[in-house]
């Protein structure tokens, strides 16, 4: 017999750090009186950033749809944008926000990231842009992804949103495409309440993006484009700033959850575990997903997820269902049958993982799920 758990165990909990830490910026904004607008913690954050991640230029936004969505804008991508369905909502969003027509393609069994060989065979002479995501934080098969790109005259966006500390050879994932964009939601690994940040190499980039997040005001009087508000607060930039040293130790933590879940699940008939990543990949342990095979497993990836409501643990289907099939984009014609895509978010289940997760709960979690399925 298993105990369900007292309180309720999200997918994920935000990092928080020691509040007298928080309180002691706090102070600084209070002296300054300066709250948004491009204040000075939001100007060191970004300095910050830029070091961290050693790239010239970083944008900052107050949250990540706003800032693919402007980053789409800056870039002047219009017509069709060659894109995946299994992502959450906001990947689609941002290009529909800018009138540009999403066309649905396949992902790759591993790593569920876009299928490079699905790209060529979905292009159009309105095609201007492949819009890939790192899900999960796995990041995309950038070498082919950028091949095509520059076969075709395309441009190579990255929705990097769960993508934040991943390196490849050493070096962050922010360097590779025209452009990432980095969610800093509370549910993200690393955070500042909300936040965005987009990362890119053409430098020229930079005025555009200051541009559309105030308005468009090149000075008091003078407005060059009709922009929109997406600045983020000095706030915000406080929590960013002062969880950006906690990103290693949030990591690890991440790491050592996700090594425990592999450990005690990798018996468990039926349930398909993360792939290794190629030890050129410093991945960062943004989600734990799992996939379900309900014949072997006894049970379907939904009945699971349910059952699992009743031993208080609140693991997602992210990301079921597909964004095409959302009714909101229904009406949009998909060529590609999506087989891979269609499979894996039928049975994909997200379980708990964050810092502060202990090990004795997480051994709960997987003494829970296989009571479950023997007791089934
Ligand atoms: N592209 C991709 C690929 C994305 O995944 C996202 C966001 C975006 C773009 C857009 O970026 P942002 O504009 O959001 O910066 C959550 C997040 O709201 C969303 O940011 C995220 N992706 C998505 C994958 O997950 P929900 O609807 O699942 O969130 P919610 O409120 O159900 O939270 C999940 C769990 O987290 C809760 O059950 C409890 C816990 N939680 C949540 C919040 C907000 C907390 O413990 N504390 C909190 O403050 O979308």
């Amino acid at each position: 017999m298993v105990e369900p758990f007292k309180n309720p165990i999200y997918v994920t909990r935000p990092f928080l750090p020691p509040l007298k830490d928080f309180c002691k910026g706090l102070e600084e904004v209070w002296d300054s009186r300066w709250l948004t607008n491009n204040g000075p913690v939001v100007t060191r954050y970004a300095q910050e950033l830029r070091s961290f991640l050693a790239i010239d230029n970083v944008c900052l936004f107050n949250n990540g749809t706003l800032a693919l969505q402007i980053g789409l804008q800056g870039l002047g991508i219009s017509g069709e944008v060659i894109t995946t369905p299994f992502s959450f909502v906001a990947t689609t969003h941002a290009l529909y926000w800018n009138k540009i027509r999403p066309v649905f393609v396949d992902i790759e069994p591993d790593f569920y990231t876009i299928d490079p060989e699905k790209i060529e065979e979905a292009i159009t002479p309105w095609t201007t842009a492949i819009l890939a995501v790192h899900v999960f934080g796995n990041p995309c098969n950038h070498d082919i992804l950028s091949e095509i790109a520059k076969k075709h005259n395309l441009r190579l966006i990255y929705d990097a949103a769960h993508a934040f500390g991943v390196q490849i050879n050493g070096k962050s994932i922010a360097h590779y495409g025209d452009l990432s964009m980095f969610s800093f939601h509370a549910t993200k690994l690393y955070h500042s309440f909300e936040g965005g940040l987009l990362t890119f190499n053409d430098a020229k980039l930079t005025r555009i993006f200051d541009y559309l997040k105030n308005f468009g005001f090149e000075n008091e009087v003078e407005v060059v484009m009709p922009g929109t508000n997406a600045k983020m607060t000095e706030v915000q930039a406080l929590m960013g700033s002062i969880l950006l040293p906690y990103l290693d130790k949030m990591i690890q933590e991440r790491e050592s959850i996700y090594h425990l879940y592999c450990e005690r699940l990798k018996e468990v008939a039926g349930i398909r575990l993360p792939i290794k990543h190629a030890p050129s990949i410093q991945y960062n342990y943004a989600y734990m997903p799992v996939e379900i095979e309900e014949c072997r497993f006894g049970m379907s990836r939904d009945q699971l997820y349910e059952k699992l409501k009743e031993y208080n643990i609140y693991a997602r289907r992210y990301f079921y269902p597909l964004i095409c099939d959302f009714p909101c984009y229904k009406n949009i014609q998909v060529q590609d049958p999506l087989r891979t895509a269609r499979n894996v978010a039928s049975h994909i289940l997200t379980l708990p993982i964050y810092a502060g997760l202990s090990p004795d709960e997480v051994n709960q979690i997987c003494d829970i799920i296989i009571f479950i399925q023997k007791n089934h």
